[in-house]
């Protein structure tokens, strides 16, 4: 059974730049959880109390240890076969832009080339007081909030809630999207601001917008096209029934 409609297929035959933009259910398959699903991550406090910077001076062995304790899980996952055909889509048009809200790596990982990461990258840390980077390193410490060479306090390169995101990323996305002439809408829920103002670029600009999502969302409506279904399968469909078209 398709998933494309036929004219998505005849505005996808047309596009030259592709957007996609991307939250935690496009990782879901992966088996990282997502941030407001029935096993979310925030499932047991709400997202202020943990991902902010005040949550993290008030406590900050509690926060580092929630973040400890993804970057295992994303250290044992892999990227699904949704990450797999955004990377395969670079073959068939000349720009693939992805434009991520996760902090999992996994587009990176998967092999895609043109990646904004809104949020930040939880493998990446800093040092709150001299700024130093600890990039990618394998903290041992579990449960107590490493400390930098200065004595400050090391911490996830993502951005906390109440923080501003990077305004170089955030207006390269936003070109991105104002130039597509295609873009797709994975795994957010989009709730969260101003990641969720994306999406309404490109609707209000008229480019055409499809949502792929296990349900609808808060933008679900103002979309050009909503496909029901998991990202790991609609969109390798998607690229598969193009190239057959
Ligand atoms: C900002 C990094 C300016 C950290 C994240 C009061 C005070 C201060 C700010 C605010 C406020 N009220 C509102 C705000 C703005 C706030 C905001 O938007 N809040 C929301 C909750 C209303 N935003 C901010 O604070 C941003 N900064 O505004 O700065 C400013 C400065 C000072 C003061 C005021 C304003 C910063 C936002 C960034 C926060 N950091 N992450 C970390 O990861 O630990 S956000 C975090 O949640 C994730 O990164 C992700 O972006 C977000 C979760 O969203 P989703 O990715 O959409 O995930 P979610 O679980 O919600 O949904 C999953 C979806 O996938 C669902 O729809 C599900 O159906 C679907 N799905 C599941 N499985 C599948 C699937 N789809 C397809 N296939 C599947 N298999
Ligand atoms: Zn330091």
């Amino acid at each position: 059974m398709a998933v494309a409609s036929p004219k998505l297929i005849e505005i996808l035959k047309r596009a030259r730049k592709i957007v996609f933009l991307t939250g935690s259910g496009i990782s879901a398959e992966s088996g990282i959880p997502t941030f407001r699903g029935a096993e979310g991550l925030w499932k047991n406090f709400k997202p202020e109390e943990l991902a902010s910077f005040n949550a993290f001076i008030k406590n900050p062995d509690r926060v580092w240890e929630w973040y400890q304790f993804r970057r295992d899980i994303i250290l044992n996952s892999k990227p699904n076969a949704g990450h797999f055909a955004i990377k395969d889509f670079e073959k068939h048009f000349p720009s693939v832009i992805v434009v991520t809200q996760n902090v999992d790596n996994l587009h990176r990982a998967a092999g895609s080339s043109e990646i904004y990461e809104l949020h930040g990258n939880i493998m990446k840390n800093y040092c709150i007081r001299c700024k130093k980077r600890y990039d990618f390193e394998k903290f041992t410490l579990k449960e107590e909030c490493p400390k930098c060479d200065c004595g400050g306090l090391i911490r996830p390169d993502v951005v906390w809630f109440g923080e501003n995101l990077n305004d170089s990323v955030y207006s390269a996305a936003e070109n991105s999207v104002d130039e597509a002439d295609f873009v797709i809408v994975s795994g957010s829920s989009n709730i969260v601001y101003p990641a969720a103002l994306l999406p309404q670029i490109a609707i209000r600009k008229g480019i055409f917008t499809v949502e792929i999502n296990i349900e609808r969302t808060e933008l679900s409506h103002m979309m050009d096209e909503f496909i029901a279904g998991k990202s790991g399968d609609i969109i390798p469909s998607l690229l598969r029934e193009y190239l057959e078209s």
